[in-house]
């Protein structure tokens, strides 16, 4: 079977935490695929000539030759299906219950922690943007991440659930919102999130946000 022809569209700052799961689902499958940016500070993605408009509007989107999808972990699972093993990487595990353990962190950390999101922007971790304290708010969103997250990774490895999957990667840039700013973390998270953040995927991302900074 031909390869199919990929493209990732981005927001133009590489900030968006959705378009650098999707970057590191690609990466970790080892597709090659190419980059385009919108500028959602100029309005691009509203704009009715873009390829998104029709789907949600909203970056991450993928194209995969004709087919057009959006939403982060719909596309992520789609990859994991369309490129399974033997031949290519897993995003998922295969175990069932810890492949719906890992949808189950990925839409959490899509759907709450509103408090994280909003006073912690990825701009901290991309940018290192400095944010006021955290509000009472934030404090409370903090610690039930950080009491989730603890339980979790009580069994003490490097990974969620033994090898890497992607919820891997989004659960470690939750905590780096935190972090990056200078809040405290508690220590065993701090050194998962370190360690994920190390990840070869992860730093040709941040590597690409560093160049459009730079
Ligand atoms: N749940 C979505 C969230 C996508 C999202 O919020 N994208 C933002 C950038 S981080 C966006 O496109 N915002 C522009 C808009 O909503 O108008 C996903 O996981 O892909």
């Amino acid at each position: 079977m031909s390869q199919p022809t990929l493209t990732l569209w981005s927001d133009s700052d590489f900030f968006s935490p959705y378009v650098m799961s999707v970057y590191v689902a690609l990466q970790e499958k080892g597709l090659p695929f190419s980059l385009k940016t919108v500028n959602l500070d100029l309005g691009e993605h509203l704009q009715a000539g873009w390829r998104g408009y029709a789907a949600t509007r909203r970056v991450p989107l993928l194209e995969v030759d004709d087919f057009v999808l959006s939403e982060s972990s719909a596309i992520a699972e789609y990859l994991d299906e369309r490129f399974a093993p033997p031949e290519w990487e897993r995003l998922y595990p295969h175990d069932p219950q810890k492949r719906a353990l890992t949808r189950q962190i990925q839409a959490w950390l899509r759907s709450d922690l509103g408090p994280i999101r909003e006073e912690r922007p990825t701009s901290v971790i991309f940018a290192g943007e400095k944010k006021a304290p955290l509000t009472e708010a934030g404090r409370k969103s903090a610690a039930k991440l950080f009491d989730t997250a603890s339980a979790l990774l009580a069994h003490g490895r490097p990974n969620l659930f033994g090898e890497w999957c992607l919820a891997d990667t989004d659960l470690a840039l939750m905590l780096n919102r935190l972090v990056f700013s200078g809040d405290a973390v508690p220590e065993l998270l701090a050194d998962y999130a370190a360690f994920q953040w190390q990840r070869a995927s992860v730093q040709r991302y941040v590597a690409l946000s560093a160049k459009r900074a730079g």
